[in-house]
C-alpha cells in the first residue's frame, strides 16, 4: 500500500501497571463513510506503530437497531476489507468479528448486572436512535453501551480510538470498570488479580479522540452527524465511492454565501464551512488554521475543487483495494477466523478471571 494516513497524534496517556492495548470496533451496518474513516480508522492505522491493537467488526451491535439483515455477512466482509485497505495489518494485529468470540456476550451479561438503569437512561445515542418510538426499541439497543464496555474490557484494553459521538459510552465503560473493581475489590485482592495503582482488575480505558475531524457532519446539514443510516447518500462520502461520485457529492455539499474566513474564529456559526475545512485539514494531515491560511478569502467553488482532488487522492486507493478484497471473500473469512482465534486467546483467560471474581463455578 502506498497510501500512508497522515495523522499527528499526541502521545496517548499511559495507563499504569498493565500492557498498553488498543481496542476499537465498527458496526457492519452499511457503507463506511468519511466520518468513520477520519474519526476512527485513521487512528486505528496510526496506533499500530506503538500499541498492540485489537480491531473488531461488531456484528452483535449491528443487530440492535435492525435485527433482520440479509446483507449482514456481506457488510461484515466490507468493513473488514475497509480495515485492511486502509492499512491495518492483520498479521501483526488482531482483526475479527465479535460474534465469533462468545466471551463478549458473556461479559456483557455480567456488566448488565453492574450498570445501573440511571446510567443507561442518560445515554444520548439511545435517545437519538430510539427516537419517539422508545417503547418499540429493542432491549439490545438499550443495553448497547454495556456490550461496548464488555468489548473493550474483555481485552483489558487501555486505549480506545473513537469519534466524538462515542465519548459518553467510553465514560460509561470507565464507570462500569470502576464499579466492578470496587464491588469485587475483596475477591480481586484475595485472588491476587489486581493491577495498577488502584489494584483493580480492569484498567480505566482512555479514549483517543483528537484531530480536526472527530465529528464529521452531514454534507447536507452541518448540524447532523455524517452517518451510515442517513437515508440520503448525498449526506456522506462512502469509502467505496468513485472519483466522479465524490466530486458530485462535494459540488452539491451545502455551504453558505460568504467567502471562507481567513481565521478559525470566522467559522463560528458556519457549521457547513467548518465541516468542509475540518475534512480538508484531516485529509491533508494539517489544521483548520493552516487550511484557512491557504484558502481564506476565496470562494467555496475553488475550495471544493481542491477538496475533491484531495479526497480522491486519499480515498481512491482505499476504495480500489476494498473492491479487490471483497472480490475474495474466502481470504477475508480466513483473516476473521484467524483473528478470532487470537482474540479468544486473550479473552478466554480474562473471562475465566471474571467468573472466579464473581463466584461462578467453572
Ligand atoms: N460522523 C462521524 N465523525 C467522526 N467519527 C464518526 N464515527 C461514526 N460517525 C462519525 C466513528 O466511527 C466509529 C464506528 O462507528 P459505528 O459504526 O460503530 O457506529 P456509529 O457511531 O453509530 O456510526 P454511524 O455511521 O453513525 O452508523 P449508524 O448510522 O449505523 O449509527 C466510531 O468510533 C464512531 O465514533
Amino acid at each position: 500500500m502506498s497510501y500512508e494516513p497522515q495523522l499527528e497524534m499526541a502521545e496517548p496517556k499511559l495507563v499504569p501497571g498493565i500492557t498498553q492495548r488498543v481496542f476499537s470496533g465498527i458496526q457492519p451496518t452499511g457503507n463506511l463513510h468519511l466520518g468513520n474513516y477520519l474519526g476512527a480508522i485513521v487512528k486505528f492505522v496510526a496506533l499500530q506503530a506503538t500499541h498492540e491493537c485489537v480491531y473488531c467488526v461488531v456484528d452483535e451491535h449491528a443487530i440492535t437497531a435492525q435485527h433482520v439483515q440479509p446483507e449482514l455477512p456481506q457488510q461484515i466482509r466490507e468493513v473488514t476489507a475497509a480495515f485492511l485497505a486502509a492499512g491495518i495489518d492483520p498479521a501483526k494485529h488482531i482483526v475479527f468479528n465479535q460474534s465469533r468470540v462468545h466471551q463478549h456476550a458473556e461479559l456483557a451479561w455480567v456488566f448488565n448486572c453492574i450498570a445501573r438503569l440511571g446510567w443507561l437512561n442518560r445515554m444520548t445515542q439511545f435517545k437519538d436512535k430510539a427516537g419517539k418510538d422508545r417503547e418499540n426499541a429493542s432491549l439490545g439497543l438499550y443495553a448497547y453501551p454495556s456490550l461496548m464496555a464488555a468489548d473493550i474490557l474483555l481485552y483489558r484494553a487501555t486505549h480506545v480510538p473513537v469519534g466524538e459521538d462515542q465519548k459518553q459510552h467510553l465514560e460509561l465503560t470507565r464507570d462500569i470498570a470502576t464499579k466492578f473493581n470496587n464491588d469485587f475489590g475483596g475477591r480481586i485482592a484475595d485472588l491476587g488479580l489486581g493491577v495498577g495503582e488502584t489494584n483493580g482488575y480492569f484498567p480505566l480505558p482512555e479514549p483517543i479522540i483528537q484531530g480536526p475531524a472527530t465529528r464529521v457532519m452531514s454534507l447536507r446539514d452541518g448540524a447532523k452527524k455524517m452517518s451510515k443510516s442517513d437515508p440520503s447518500d448525498y449526506s456522506r462520502i462512502n469509502l467505496n465511492d468513485d472519483g466522479d461520485t465524490i466530486a458530485q457529492k462535494l459540488r452539491k455539499a451545502k455551504t453558505d454565501p460568504e467567502p471562507l474566513p481567513s481565521e478559525e474564529k470566522g467559522l463560528e456559526g458556519r457549521p457547513e464551512a467548518e465541516n468542509l475545512v475540518g475534512i480538508y485539514a484531516a485529509l491533508a494531515g494539517s489544521s483548520k488554521a493552516a487550511v484557512l491560511g491557504d484558502f481564506g478569502g476565496g470562494q467555496f467553488s475553488a475550495f471544493k475543487q481542491a477538496l475533491t482532488d484531495l479526497a480522491v487522492e486519499k480515498l481512491g486507493p482505499i476504495g480500489k483495494r476494498m473492491k479487490e478484497l471483497t472480490a475474495d471473500p474466502a481470504y477475508i473469512d480466513s483473516v476473521l477466523r484467524d483473528g478470532a482465534e487470537r482474540a479468544t486467546a486473550i479473552a478466554a483467560p480474562i473471562m475465566n478471571d471474571v467468573k472466579d471474581i464473581v463466584g461462578f463455578l467453572r
